[in-house]
């Protein structure tokens, strides 16, 4: 069927959506077990009422709408109501994002598609695409195995080598620790690039963009510029970058400091690396970089089981290193692995308790489509596939047939790992405030006059500010040993930093309301939040993308204010600008 935007003049309809909710409930489509966080789900679970909550967006959708000559419509975290709804308002094509575990969504989602737009294109896309044979189980038109800019502007003929515009946006949208907002705005939202070249046997974002790192931003100076309009548009210079192994081209990243350094614009990143690459990044490049975060997959104590990335590395050392610097890290550790049983598995845990890192992630070892896990694994019929793909979350059973993991074990050792972590370490925010408190202690030492390293110090002494009123709050819920940590910790920055400002007080007993306010709501209510759904429109002639024959990366413009973005909440809708 030729469709009716390819013969007319007007521009293509598209809609764009995730997967529907409610999320993280036992349902026909989903598992509760399977929650839209990433930190109380696979990070800070174990930590109660400390744990750090977050919803971030599906952010691909954006950033093929931003870069698509047509009218797009974003739906985030729609009800299969709203989504029905939508559906109906005439669009020429429908994508839909969806990972494994949101199979069976997806595929309802497609026939309401087909039920009530039956003249629309039905795309697939995201990590779920990767499931073998998926064209042939959900009723679509298109499944896009990769990355989805270029697929899109190359069905639309458009020009597929424009540059792409990095759209602007938070990289949470609500952010509480003991149901205190974190205060001030929430960081901005920065992607590199997909992709990491390292191709560890497990790792799905390697696979599924082919083993290769595909940048959108391509220099250190593209990401400065493009760093500085969007920290312009939102008010904070704070970034949490969504790149699997950011320091990997180390060429980029130094060009980046080089132009922060000579703007004297200093950015602060959240980041993700590989221990191999921050080793060759050096770590007095870090400070310089302004990195304040970074998420590192240790995945084993062992040296000869281990991935290339960590051969050379002293775990526990590379963390001291980092914190001493002010470096929060978030140390990941594989559970289950091939070589695990119950008799030595709880080795690779005192090894990630003792990385002592600000936070630690455990995750099953979940073979997931495309990787080179999955192959072999499947190769050896060791595949679970009779286990739905809801229950490929990777949080309760193994979607592998592992001899010394059978039923609920993998579970329960997954729980007791991250309480013991917890009773070991005490929370991840206190931890935090530790480490900040750590990196201006280092800097104040060791900045020597240099102007950019006392740029640095006095950001890690601002954040040492900013986080120290939760050490009340925190000392309100915690454990007897963890208020004397706590109790210390606040003696030894007031000594160094004087007491805290009357506002900041305030700001305290304000928190410590909030606290109880939540603690009383999870007893009443349980601790489920749902994303509300965000409806974002890119409108055709916003100048975002290059006409299709004057490709000149000088000319495109920024057009982010062009977008509208609607909350729902409940029936009231507040507009917002991004
Ligand atoms: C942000 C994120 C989340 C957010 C989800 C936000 C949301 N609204 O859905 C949170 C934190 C809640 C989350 C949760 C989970 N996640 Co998650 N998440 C990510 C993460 C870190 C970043 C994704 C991202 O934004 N990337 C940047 C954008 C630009 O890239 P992208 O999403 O890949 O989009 C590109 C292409 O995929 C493609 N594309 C995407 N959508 C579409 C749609 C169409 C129509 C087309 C054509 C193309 C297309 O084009 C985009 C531009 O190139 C990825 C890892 C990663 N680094 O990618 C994991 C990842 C996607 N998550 C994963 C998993 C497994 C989960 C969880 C099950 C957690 C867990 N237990 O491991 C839960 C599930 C929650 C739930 N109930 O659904 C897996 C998916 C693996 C798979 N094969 O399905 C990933 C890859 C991590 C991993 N384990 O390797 N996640
Ligand atoms: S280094 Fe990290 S992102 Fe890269 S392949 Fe390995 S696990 Fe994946």
């Amino acid at each position: 069927m030729t469709h009716s935007y390819r013969t007319s003049s007007r521009a293509p309809r598209i809609l764009l959506s995730g997967v529907f909710g409610p999320y993280g409930v036992d349902d026909e489509f989903g598992r509760a077990k399977n929650i839209m966080e990433l930190f109380h789900n696979q990070v800070t679970k174990g930590q109660g009422l400390a744990s750090f909550r977050l919803h971030h967006r599906s952010f691909g959708l954006y950033f093929i709408a931003a870069n698509l000559d047509a009218d797009v419509t974003v739906l985030d975290f729609p009800s299969r109501k709203r989504f029905e709804k939508e559906v109906q308002k005439g669009y020429d094509i429908i994508g839909i994002s969806f990972i494994t575990p949101n199979y069976k969504k997806a595929k309802e989602m497609a026939r309401v598609c087909r039920e009530f737009a039956p003249d629309a294109e039905i795309v697939l896309g995201g990590h779920g695409a990767a499931i073998e044979g998926v064209e042939s189980l959900i009723d679509c038109d298109h499944v896009v195995k990769g990355e989805g800019i270029r697929w899109f502007r190359e069905h639309l003929g458009q020009y597929v080598d424009a540059p792409i515009i990095h759209p602007t946006l938070p990289a949470s949208d609500w952010q509480t620790i003991y149901g205190v907002p974190v205060p001030g705005k929430t960081n901005n939202l920065l992607v590199p690039g997909v992709g990491c070249v390292n191709g560890c046997n497990f790792c799905a974002t390697s696979h599924y963009f082919g083993k290769r790192y595909t940048p959108f931003l391509r220099t250190g100076k593209e990401i400065f510029d493009t760093c500085c309009r969007i920290a312009d548009e939102r008010g904070t210079d704070n970034f949490f970058v969504m790149d699997e192994n950011f320091l990997k081209d180390k060429e980029r990243a130094l060009a980046l400091i080089e132009e922060m350094e000579r703007h004297q614009r200093y950015f602060k990143f959240y980041l993700f690396s590989s221990a191999e690459t921050i080793a060759n990044m050096g770590i007095d490049n870090l400070v310089r970089l302004g990195v304040i975060f970074i998420w590192i997959g240790f995945e084993t104590k062992s040296k000869k089981g281990n991935y290339e990335k960590n051969i050379a590395n002293d775990g526990p050392a590379l963390v001291q290193q980092l914190r001493d610097i002010g470096v929060s890290v978030l140390a990941s550790g594989i559970l289950c692995l091939e070589e695990h049983t119950p008799s030595n598995i709880q080795e690779d845990i005192d090894f990630m308790i003792e990385l002592n890192a600000d936070l630690v992630q455990f995750m099953l070892y979940t073979p997931l489509p495309v990787t080179a896990l999955y192959t072999r694994l499947k190769g050896k019929g060791l595949i679970r596939e009779d286990l739905p793909f809801e229950d490929w979350h990777g949080q309760q059973v193994l979607n592998w047939r592992h001899p010394a993991f059978p039923g609920d074990s993998a579970e329960q050792w997954l729980n007791r790992a991250f309480k013991m972590e917890y009773d070991a370490n005490f929370s991840s925010v206190y931890r935090m405030i530790e480490t900040a408190f750590r990196g201006y202690k280092t800097l104040s030492a060791s900045q020597n006059g240099n102007p950019h390293l006392h740029a640095r110090m006095q950001q890690m002494k601002a954040r040492t500010q900013e986080y120290r009123p939760m050490l009340e709050v925190l000392k309100a819920n915690a454990s007897p040993a963890e208020q004397l940590k706590a109790d210390t910790l606040q003696k030894e920055i007031t000594d160094l930093l004087g007491p805290l400002p009357l506002s900041a007080k305030l700001l305290a007993v304000g928190a410590r309301i909030a606290a109880a306010c939540w603690a009383m709501r999870v007893q009443l209510k349980g601790d489920m939040k749902q994303p509300g759904t965000i409806y974002t429109r890119y409108e055709q002639g916003d100048a975002r993308v290059m006409p299709l024959s004057t490709h000149d990366s000088t000319s495109v413009s920024s057009h982010a204010t062009a977008v509208v973005t609607i909350r729902d909440a409940g029936d009231v809708a507040a507009f917002t600008r991004l």
